[in-house]
């Protein structure tokens, strides 16, 4: 009896420290740099508080949006929604719809049916499912990441175990587009690279190539047979039409390129939380299509074998009734537009402060975010001083600024800016 005890203790003392000491070596992770904003902002009880963190659309309330073709969507789905799993690849007409989107109304590649497409989770899965197919079908090889970028793809690439190289991109001292520096990386970089481009309303710095310079990107790229892979999360976002928002794409696919697009609806939809993205390949006929979006498929089989319905039915009945989507496009141009507005507010308060430096850029560059030229020290003190939540890296959201809060933000940059 007083044996056996003692086996049992021994045995919970082994069994209990073995699992005490399963988790022992691991380190909290490091805060998010955006989502992270969005903790901090939230855990702040000061009523003056501004989120300008996360590319989340507001209204000039301050409040999130559902759009009213999204509401409408709703109202006819309603009912009729069943639960069931989508195929593997997602909605078949919601891809559909999104590719055209993409390519274009009448895009031929759509017709000949050489685009492997797979419906995504958002814009970052689909990234990440991109990712995970390069390191899969092409282990050797890199990819080249504009400097600056969404700080996501740094860690989608890594967590695919892809080789990261950079490119220049922003040119600080302009704050316009370092043009020569990315052409001579594209030219540098070993044929055959990867190249990550953002087709509209580059994040962080709202900084396009234009179309001339694009043409000049696409022919580079052509020639030394790199890979264009393009991340769109902001369709609609930089010119308030999502078909020339496509422009930078359009060009490349005139060119001849075979490419990769990342789509999502977070923004242009205002879909953040239901994640109905896509990923596209395009590929060199019918046949290799089929192969790839097999292997898109297989590789999105054991991490969450297949995406949500409910976003890409939304997806699906607004972009397949020409009314809704004549109605989404009125509203896509109004949220870019209330962006704009936003924009030369800023501005101009700015200047009406007497504020000693350049906000000219303020209202150059385009799309949610304004790339202020702030130092992290200075956002530190807009948090600490002001109760305002914005990215380390100077990053403003645009779309968080109303009417109601742009003179309080404008007088808080002025008062952490005045002195440099
Ligand atoms: N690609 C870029 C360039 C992005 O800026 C974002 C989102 C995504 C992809 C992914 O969006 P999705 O997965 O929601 O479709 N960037 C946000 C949010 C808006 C974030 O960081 O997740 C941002 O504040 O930068």
């Amino acid at each position: 009896m007083a044996l056996s005890r003692k086996l049992v203790q021994q045995r919970s003392s082994v069994f209990g420290s073995r699992s005490m000491s399963w988790w022992r070596s691991v380190e909290p992770a490091p805060k998010d740099p955006i989502l992270g904003v969005t903790e901090a902002f939230l855990a702040d009880p000061s009523p003056d508080k501004v989120n300008v963190g996360v590319g989340a659309y507001r209204d000039d309330n301050g409040k999130p949006v559902v759009l009213e073709c999204v509401r409408e969507a709703e109202r006819r789905i309603a009912g009729n929604l069943n639960m069931e799993y989508l195929p593997m690849g997602g909605s078949v007409k919601k891809v559909e719809e999104t590719l055209k989107l993409a390519y274009g109304e009448n895009s031929e590649h759509i017709k000949d049916k050489r685009i492997a497409a797979v419906q995504a989770l958002s814009g970052t899965g689909a990234c990440r499912l991109f990712a995970d197919f390069q390191k899969r079908f092409r282990p050797e090889s890199q990819i080249y990441i504009p400097v600056p970028t969404w700080a996501n793809h740094h860690n989608i690439w890594r967590d695919a175990h892809v080789p990261q190289k950079t490119f220049h991109y922003y040119h600080p001292e302009t704050k316009g587009l370092d043009f020569a520096g990315l052409v001579d990386d594209i030219k540098n970089a070993p044929n055959g690279s990867f190249f990550l481009l953002h087709a509209c309303a580059h994040n962080p710095t709202g900084v396009d190539p234009s179309e001339e310079q694009w043409k000049e990107i696409s022919k580079l790229i052509k020639e030394k047979g790199h890979f264009p892979f393009f991340d769109m999360a902001y369709q609609g976002f930089a010119s308030g039409d999502p078909e020339r928002d496509a422009k930078a794409i359009r060009i490349f696919l005139e060119d001849g390129h075979l490419i990769g697009i990342a789509q999502s609806y977070a923004k242009n939809m205002g879909l953040y939380g239901q994640r109905v993205g896509c990923l596209s390949m395009l590929c060199e006929d019918e046949k290799q299509a089929v192969a790839v979006k097999s292997q898109l498929q297989m590789l999105a089989r054991p991490m969450y074998s297949n995406p949500p319905v409910h976003g890409a039915l939304i997806v699906s009945t607004i972009l397949g009734d020409q009314e809704l989507k004549t109605l989404w496009l009125k509203e896509v141009k109004g949220m870019a537009d209330r962006i704009i507005g936003m924009r030369t507010a800023l501005r101009e308060n700015l200047e009406k402060l007497g504020s000693p430096l350049s906000w000219e850029h303020i209202t150059n560059q385009i799309g949610m975010f304004c790339y202020s030229g702030m130092t992290p020290e200075q956002v530190d003190r807009l948090t600490n001083e002001f109760h305002i939540y914005m990215t380390r890296n100077g990053r403003i959201s645009m779309a968080g600024v109303t009417t109601g809060n742009v003179g309080y933000l404008a007088n808080a940059i002025h008062e952490v800016t005045k002195s440099t």
